[in-house]
């Protein structure tokens, strides 16, 4: 049995100690903080991966080096798993457990403990790939992995910088390579050429669409979004926006999808080129969030969100596998969280089958998965749809009774093509938009009417302890602290058409407080009224308690 090279990795942790007085946690975004303090998790994650590969018999796992839509001196890093999926959940802890260790002693004691506890053989290959987003603390905690990477002895890939997405798709790529689940050519070219190759089948024949603009965040997406405007050529006019990379404090700065999300407004600076009724979209800084909309005749802003795009999205794939001949034996249906609009629920609940799951992209996914083709977005803008391995087996060997079909068929097929099934991705989600628009020859408005959304407000508490916040129901309803709920309850029955929940942040040091009602200051007073409670219920200051929470 091989056993840990404790002096590589005592020698090499020396030069990156973790800093004191950080609790490093593993959450749903994998680790997520300032970047200057991470220098120390990112060496640990890269013995982390190699033990996660090693674990697995040398499959190939990912690291993407990013911190998403937060401000530019934040950065992380989070695991992917070897079809292109999150890390397992138990590994989370194993990360956290890792990431705490105060000294080089602790750290290699730590690892001994996992490798005994995950019973991972050290004599098998470890293989890695990663890549990073273009924020400046990028490169130095990259060298980090590598040096994590080194101590352990694994075969490494660097994929640069690039998106998200992109770096999920290559693990994908890499361990199904000569399979028959073979995913697509493992190279950035590789990507592009599956995505925009699928996407010109599906919309041969079709009207072309009037331009696209593309809000990149100032982010890595901007140097995809432009490979992938010159693979589209003719077939979709994209014009990208926000793409000054190397502009210190641009990226998410007053841009991206995060900023469209929560703010409910047009970037400012796509204010001069956006012509009325137009669609635009937001990528946020990795590119695996998307966020739709539009500015009417009158200016106003109206938001073609995640929740929007799965409406959008479900209806056609419904509509196609009954074009197909395979309606009842192909059953779609769609994931989402409690944040979604009251009204897209209601839109699709009268369509098909839809679940909700707790926050986090991994309830998501595994919930889609139980789905021969499971839609899922949340609210946010990041989602994708999954087709089962016999799904694709069945269309891939269905005959079809009637030219009619065969195209219903195709069309699908193509579709797996077009979607990058690992993970949300901006860009695969922007041409899945762009094919049923194209087919449905939907503008932005028209689009927008499938259902109106429901008046909402998200607000954040500051609490001293969210940790005493539980829920159950997907998050729907709070069990701790005792009586709270209750108090929620009354306060949402004197609201018409009231909604609201409560539930930690698994990503910031907060509440969140979710509320909808028919009429939008009715759902504002209600979110602040809610969040009063909250405050209170906790002990928070009087003296300090926001005037806006009634
Ligand atoms: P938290 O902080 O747990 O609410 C946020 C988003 C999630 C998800 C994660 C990961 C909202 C309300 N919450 O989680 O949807 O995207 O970040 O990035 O948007
Ligand atoms: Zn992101």
């Amino acid at each position: 049995m091989a056993a840990l090279p404790v002096d590589a990795i005592s020698e090499l942790s020396n030069l990156h100690p973790k800093p004191e007085h950080i609790h490093f946690q593993y959450g749903t975004a994998g680790f997520r903080t300032l970047g200057s303090t991470l220098d120390s998790v990112l060496f640990r994650v890269g013995i982390l991966a190699a033990l996660r590969s090693k674990k697995l018999d040398g499959k190939v796992i990912g690291v993407m080096v990013t911190a998403s839509h937060n401000p530019e001196p934040d950065n992380g890093v989070k695991l992917v798993d070897p079809r292109g999926e999150m890390l397992e959940n138990s590994w989370e802890a194993h990360a956290t457990h890792v990431a705490a260790a105060p000294t080089t002693a602790a750290l290699i004691e730590s690892l001994s403990h996992l490798v005994k506890h995950a019973k991972i053989d050290l004599s098998k290959p470890a293989r890695v790939v990663y890549a990073r987003d273009t924020r400046p603390s990028g490169a130095s905690l990259v060298k980090a992995l590598e040096d994590g990477l080194k101590a352990m002895g694994a075969e490494t890939r660097d994929a640069g910088v690039t998106t998200t997405p992109i770096l999920h798709y290559l693990v994908r790529c890499m361990n199904t390579k000569g399979t028959k689940e073979e995913y697509g050519d493992d190279s950035e070219e590789g990507y592009m050429a599956k995505l925009s190759g699928a996407f010109k089948k599906l919309v041969t024949g079709k009207s072309a669409l009037p331009p696209l603009i593309i809000d990149c965040a100032n982010g890595v997406g901007a140097l995809a979004a432009t490979v992938l405007a010159s693979h589209l050529g003719e077939t979709l006019h994209i014009i990208t926006l926000n793409d000054s990379t190397t502009t210190p404090g641009a990226l998410n700065n007053a841009c991206g999808a995060d900023y469209v999300k929560t703010t409910q407004r047009l970037p400012p600076s796509l204010a001069s080129y956006i012509q009325p009724g137009q669609r635009a979209c937001s990528l946020d800084g990795d590119a695996d969030r998307l966020m739709y909309y539009y500015a009417d005749e009158r200016g106003v802003f109206h938001m073609l969100d995640g929740d929007k795009i799965a409406a959008l999205v479900a209806a056609f794939i419904v509509e196609l596998v009954k074009g197909a001949g395979l309606e009842g034996e192909i059953n779609v249906g769609v994931v989402q969280t409690a944040y979604a609009n009251g009204a897209s629920t209601k839109y699709l609940s009268e369509r098909l089958p839809v679940k909700c799951v707790p926050t986090g992209v991994k309830h998501l996914h595994h919930a889609a998965e139980h789905y021969d083709v499971g839609v899922y977005f949340e609210a946010n803008g990041h989602g994708t749809v999954l087709f089962s391995p016999e799904t694709q087996e069945r269309l891939s060997s269905h005959s079809p009774q009637t030219p009619a079909q065969s195209t219903a068929i195709n069309h699908l097929l193509n579709l797996i093509s077009l979607i990058n099934q690992t993970v949300g991705d901006a860009l695969s989600d922007m041409l899945l938009v762009e094919t049923v628009l194209a087919h449905k020859s939907y503008t932005a408005v028209e689009w927008d009417s499938l259902y109106a959304d429901m008046p909402n407000r998200l607000v954040k508490v500051v609490v001293k302890d969210r940790n005493i916040f539980k829920t159950e129901d997907a998050e729907r309803r709070l069990v701790s602290p005792v009586g709270l709920q209750g108090k929620i309850d009354e306060l949402v029955r004197r609201y018409e058409g009231g909604r609201s929940f409560v539930r930690p942040s698994g990503t910031e040091d907060v509440v969140r407080v979710y509320a909808e009602a028919v009429v939008k200051t009715q759902a504002d007073e209600l979110a602040f009224r809610v969040a009063g409670l909250v405050y209170d219920e906790t002990g928070g200051d009087p003296a300090k308690r926001p005037k806006e929470f009634i």
